[in-house]
C-alpha cells in the first residue's frame, strides 16, 4: 500500500452501538478519503491471525474473543501522511489517556473496546489492507 494510505476497523462495540456514521464522519472531516469499505465478521481464527503480533501478550485471548464477537467495518483510508495522521485522530489505546477531539475519546468504552483500529506503520497498513481487500475493491 502506498505511504498515503492506512487501514482501520470499526470494532464490534462501536458497530453494535450505531457509531459507524459518527466515526466515518470524523474520518472524512479530518481529510481522509475512504478507498475501500466492508462490513464483515472475523472468525476467532481470522481475528487471531490479524492480531498475531500480540499472541504472547496476556490480553490476546480476550482480544480475539472480543474482535470476533460481532461485525466490524474494515476500511482503507487515503490522505497524505495517512498512518501518522490517523493515529493522531484515533487517540491513545487506553481511552482514559485519549485527547479531546479523538475518535477513542468520543467512542471508546474501555481499553479493549476502544472503538477503532489504526495501522502503526506503512508496512502494516499494506499487510492489513491486503488481509481484507482485493485489488478490485479499492477505489
Ligand atoms: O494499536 P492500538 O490498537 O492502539 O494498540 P495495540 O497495543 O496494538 O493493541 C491492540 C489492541 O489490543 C488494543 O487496541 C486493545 C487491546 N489491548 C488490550 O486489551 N489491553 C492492553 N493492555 C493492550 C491492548
Ligand atoms: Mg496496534
Amino acid at each position: 500500500m502506498a505511504t498515503n494510505q492506512t487501514f482501520t476497523m470499526i470494532k464490534p462495540d462501536a458497530v453494535q452501538d450505531n457509531h459507524i456514521g459518527g466515526i466515518t464522519q470524523m474520518m472524512e472531516a479530518d481529510g481522509f478519503r475512504i478507498v475501500s469499505l466492508k462490513k464483515t465478521r472475523l472468525t476467532p481464527e481470522r481475528a487471531g491471525e490479524f492480531y498475531a503480533v500480540h499472541k504472547e501478550r496476556p490480553f490476546y485471548n480476550d482480544l480475539v474473543k472480543y474482535m470476533s464477537s460481532g461485525p466490524i467495518v474494515a476500511m482503507i483510508l487515503e490522505k497524505e501522511n495517512a498512518v501518522a495522521d490517523f493515529r493522531k485522530l484515533i487517540g491513545a489505546t487506553n481511552p482514559a489517556n485519549a485527547e479531546e477531539g479523538t475518535i477513542r475519546k468520543k467512542f471508546a468504552k474501555s481499553m479493549e473496546a476502544n472503538a477503532v483500529h489504526g495501522s502503526d506503520s506503512d508496512e502494516n497498513a499494506q499487510i492489513e489492507g491486503d488481509f481484507f481487500f482485493d485489488i478490485d475493491e479499492r477505489f
